[in-house]
């Protein structure tokens, strides 16, 4: 019998971003096993990861190209590849000559997989140049703008050393669901006698592992961060070294400092001056202290200004420069290291950008010439994007609307054209974390099953049709085979951070970025004043505040009063993972006051609604969450249902730095609830 193994890389959109070796037997995989060579997932797996071969032979799995006609009707039929591909170029070709480009001609690709092969369909955009494609992130844009504001740069300390940390501020982030791996890290710091606080609205999991849980109302953080920064002024608690070499805006800050209404502070953050005195105490006195600054705190229409408060503490304490201490949030995968973008990009028009945050507007409000034709990919929008339904009824007025993907989702199903495409464990790729250092290589283990193809090969077949059909209007080169690609990402630069010369080096095992463990331990900072700002004219000139002041949080109407959090869940990754069996039903969950006041019994069916939608869920009464605020971890819903039917089109206040338009303020949705 013939075996072999293969190294593979988790490219979810996820912290970890684990290695995997398969097994491979007579042409099938037969297991799936976390790499042992993979310096930060070790190993380990997660429960997802465990069971990817039941995902790759999922018998729902969609392995040849199919049309649905009419769209939305459920009737699927088998066609060929050819039949695909003349259908979508000669519309697109179609489209172009009936408005003098391809404008009309939407883009959509998002993160089901982060490896940056599968940036193909970006790719396709930029080389066909006037297209419509969307903007900002739904994920972290606001933090990573924040980021740059203060330290000049979205950058993050190497994770690994958190363990280093003598006290860590987990602040809005729940890794016991979201980034598994991580919490090794943080029992290292218990282990060795460091101390673990949670700043949740939510007691969520990774609460319950902690020393001790602060319960802030949800976008109170700015509040309790200059409140913290107040009583570190006052104390005298401050790096005053720092603060005078490395430091841009430490008087204006301290005038602000002064200023500032202590009740005020303790009605937005719901916590007592005593209990907010508290922690800065704590958090001065253990060094190093770090702080890691979740991708949740910053969902917020002041969740970017927020981040910017909670860094000024790492800069007044000089936490921010030492080993283990500082900030952490991640770092832009790329982040120029690998290239990704050429020549043959340049030339062809300007593309009109939608803002992601509100894209059913922007799609439906596109004008001369409107959006006529959408092609999605690597995303499931209608499950995750905001008021899916909007966007529902958007897509359904357009002439032709294509899905690639794995799975009939739900924006397959509003799709007319599905292309089937091949999975991680059947295609090239690397795939660099957004969290950690380590890089490795995605190898084909076994051919793509059925006709599934690789997303950058079917870009290039789709190019080759649209040359086919009219020479010369795509220059994406089609020609270039995966492992073309992968010489071409890999570059001198990753070649000499990984200390390797060639990209098939990393098939003997994953390597480490050679970076600094603390990107900002130097004291350098890219920003104008080369220091850490808490001034910034950046910030100002694009009308956010000069300082990191505490800014409202979003609040409720008489109609809408309650909060409702979405956040990321344990049972899935956004929507992935579903389709696999043993997942907990739906819920809502309320605090038993709110459920007394709107009269909500156990296990019973509420209705959940606002301006946008509504969905019934059963009711779980917890005391885990407050009592304004409603929690139903995201995630697909049976029925026809959509939990993001609620979800408004808000705009966070920052992330057109770093990702061209906000951030979606997700966790700034209000509702009303009664029961059914
Ligand atoms: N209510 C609420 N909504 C949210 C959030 C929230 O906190 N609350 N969080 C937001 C965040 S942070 C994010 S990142 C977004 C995620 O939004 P998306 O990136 O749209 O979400 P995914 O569910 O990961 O959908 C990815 C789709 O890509 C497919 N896919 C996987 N691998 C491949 C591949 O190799 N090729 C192709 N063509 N397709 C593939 C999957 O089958 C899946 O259908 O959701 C956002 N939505
Ligand atoms: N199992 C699993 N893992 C995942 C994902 C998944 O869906 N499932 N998604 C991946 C992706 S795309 C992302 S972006 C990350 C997200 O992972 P996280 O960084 O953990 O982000 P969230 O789940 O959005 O929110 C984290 C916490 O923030 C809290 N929160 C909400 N509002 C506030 C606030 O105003 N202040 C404070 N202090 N806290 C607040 C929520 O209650 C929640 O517990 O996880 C990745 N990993
Ligand atoms: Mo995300």
């Amino acid at each position: 019998m013939a075996s072999k193994f293969c190294r593979h890389i988790c490219p979810r959109n996820c912290y970890n971003t684990c290695g995997l070796v398969s097994l491979v037997e007579d042409g099938r995989i037969t297991g799936l096993y976390g790499d042992p060579a993979h310096g930060y997932s070790r190993g380990h797996l997660c429960r997802f990861g465990y069971r990817y071969l039941d995902l790759f032979y999922h018998p729902e799995r969609v392995i040849y190209p199919l049309r649905q006609v009419p769209r939305g009707s459920g009737n699927w039929r088998r066609i060929s590849w050819d039949e695909a591909y003349e259908l979508i170029a000669g519309k697109m070709l179609e489209i172009k000559e009936r408005y003098g480009s391809f404008l009309p001609v939407f883009l959509y690709s998002n993160s089901g997989n982060i490896g940056i092969l599968h940036q193909a369909w970006n790719w396709l955009a930029q080389a066909l140049g006037a297209v419509t494609t969307a903007t900002g992130s739904l994920c972290w844009g606001a933090g990573l703008d924040a980021m740059t504001y203060s330290c000049g740069l979205p950058d993050s300390p190497d994770p690994e050393n958190m363990a280093r940390a003598n006290y860590l501020l987990v602040w809005g982030t729940n890794p016991a669901c979201t980034a598994i791996h991580q919490m090794e890290y943080l029992y290292q710091i218990r282990e060795k006698g460091g101390r673990i606080v949670v700043i949740d609205p939510v007691f969520t999991a990774t609460a319950a592992r902690a020393d001790l849980y602060i319960q802030i109302k949800p976008g109170g953080d700015g509040a309790l961060a200059v409140g913290m920064a107040r009583y570190l002024w006052q104390e005298g608690l401050v790096d005053k070294y720092f603060l005078e070499n490395r430091v841009h805006g430490w008087s204006a800050w301290q005038e602000y400092l002064a200023g500032l209404d202590v009740r005020e502070l303790e009605e937005v953050t719901g916590l007592s001056w005593k209990s907010i005195c508290r922690l800065a105490e704590e958090y001065a006195s253990h060094k190093p202290a770090a702080v890691w600054i979740g991708f949740g705190m910053q969902r917020h229409i002041n969740g970017g200004q927020n981040i910017r408060a909670i860094t000024a503490l790492a800069a007044m304490t000089g936490n921010l420069t030492e080993e283990g201490g500082g900030v952490y949030y991640g770092r832009p995968g790329t982040g120029g290291l690998f290239t990704d973008s050429w020549e043959w990009m340049a030339g062809r028009g300007r593309p009109r950008t939608l803002a992601v945050h509100e894209l059913a507007r922007g799609l439906k409000k596109a004008a001369d010439p409107p959006v006529k034709m959408a092609i999605v990919a690597n995303a499931n929008p209608l499950v995750q994007n905001a008021v899916t339904r909007e966007l529902k009824n958007t897509l359904g007025e357009l002439e032709l609307v294509v899905f690639c993907g794995h799975f009939l989702t739900e924006t397959a199903k509003a799709a007319d054209v599905f292309l089937p495409a091949a999975t991680f464990l059947e295609c090239w790729d690397v795939v660099p974390s957004y969290w950690h250092r380590w890089i490795g290589i995605n190898e084909p283990a076994v051919r793509p099953r059925g006709e599934c193809c690789s997303d950058i090969l079917i870009v290039g077949k789709l190019a080759e049709t649209l040359n086919e059909l009219q020479p010369g209007s795509c220059p994406f080169p089609y020609h270039w085979t995966e492992e073309v690609w992968m010489e071409q990402v890999f570059n001198r630069e990753v070649y000499r951070l990984l200390g390797i010369r060639h990209y098939r080096e990393l098939l003997a095992g994953p390597r480490k970025l050679n970076l600094p463990a603390n990107p900002w331990g130097e004291g350098r900072f890219a920003t104008p004043s080369g220091r850490f700002e808490l001034v910034s004219q950046k910030a100002a000139r694009v009308g956010r505040p000069l300082l990191p002041v505490y800014v409202a949080p979003a609040a409720g109407t008489e109609a809408y009063p309650y909060r409702l959090i979405t956040p990321h869940n344990g049972a899935g990754l956004n929507s992935q993972f579903y389709n696999l069996g043993d997942v907990p039903e739906p819920v809502a969950m309320v605090h038993p006051r709110l459920a007394r006041e709107r009269n909500l019994g156990s296990q019973r069916p509420a209705r959940i609604y606002n301006q946008w939608g509504e969905v019934t869920l059963p009711v779980t009464i917890t005391h885990h969450v407050p009592p304004e605020t409603i929690v139903c971890p995201q995630r697909p819903l049976t029925g026809g249902q959509m939990l993001n039917d609620l979800t408004a089109p808000l705009a966070a206040d920052m992330g057109n730095v770093t990702c061209g338009n906000p951030g979606l303020a997700y966790y700034d949705t209000f509702v009303n609830i009664s029961p059914v």
